[in-house]
């Protein structure tokens, strides 16, 4: 197994895609997606606009379906949800469709979603994603970052370190595909004491933290804490 990391979606390559594709925006579209399944989710379906949100969640019933909308970290008027996974209660989201879109990770999985193989992680569900490449080998894995509006974030980085550094201390037998697979696992370990502190420190926590959202970001950093793993079904579906 190789492993490419890329920090952006920007930065990946355009004309080639890999067997596996990891999706992460740790702050917080994929904790998000992760608990929305964890609790119950029939499934998560992603957009990156929101009038194509619209659009499709208006064919179904209404009960059945949830519309998360985040943009600049703020919920989007007109939906029910922004993107705090804390709103993803099992009482919420049993049976129901969520459908997402928020100004990074969505855009981030679209940017890889015809690889054959498509996963999201977090801090949350790192060692669920661990597990399964380990079980399933894919000879190329690309773990992407969604960054910030094209420019590289702190907390994704350190979470595909996360998932490198796990994965080179379980298989042993991890090939290093870039340089960047290098510098995430330092940062990771710079960082493994205190992800909380993390979050505190990088831009875009510091964004949630003035939009009162102290209490996701320590759930975000609940590392490995939930056993769930969303893979795409179909493209933009989880
Ligand atoms: O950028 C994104 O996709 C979001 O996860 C950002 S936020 O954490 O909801 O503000």
């Amino acid at each position: 197994m190789q492993v490419f990391i890329y920090h952006t979606p920007e930065l990946t390559p355009v004309h080639t895609l890999p067997d596996c594709a990891v999706v992460i925006d740790v702050l917080r579209a994929t904790t998000t997606i992760a608990t929305a399944l964890n609790a119950g989710a029939e499934a998560v379906q992603t957009f990156s606009d929101l009038k194509t949100l619209m659009q499709v969640s208006d064919t179904w019933q209404p009960a059945k379906r949830l519309r998360a909308g985040e943009r600049g970290g703020a919920k989007v008027e007109g939906c029910d949800l922004g993107n705090s996974p804390l709103d993803c209660t099992p009482d919420l989201m049993k049976g129901r469709r969520l459908f997402i879109s928020t100004t990074n990770g969505t855009r981030a999985l679209q940017r890889v979603e015809e690889s054959p193989i498509v996963i999201t992680a977090a801090m949350i569900n790192r060692q669920a994603a661990v597990n399964y490449l380990l079980d399933k080998q894919p000879d190329t894995v690309w773990i992407v970052g969604s960054g910030w509006e094209g420019g590289y974030s702190l907390e994704d980085t350190a979470c595909a370190g996360a998932i490198a550094d796990a994965l080179q201390e379980q298989s042993g037998q991890m090939a290093i595909g870039n340089d960047e697979v290098i510098a995430s696992i330092a940062l990771y370990r710079q960082w493994q004491n205190d992800l909380l502190g993390m979050f505190h420190s990088c831009s875009h926590g510091q964004r949630l933290l003035r939009l009162h959202c102290q209490e996701d970001l320590k759930y975000c950093a609940n590392i490995d804490s939930l056993d769930v793993l969303p893979i795409q079904k179909e493209p933009s579906i989880l």
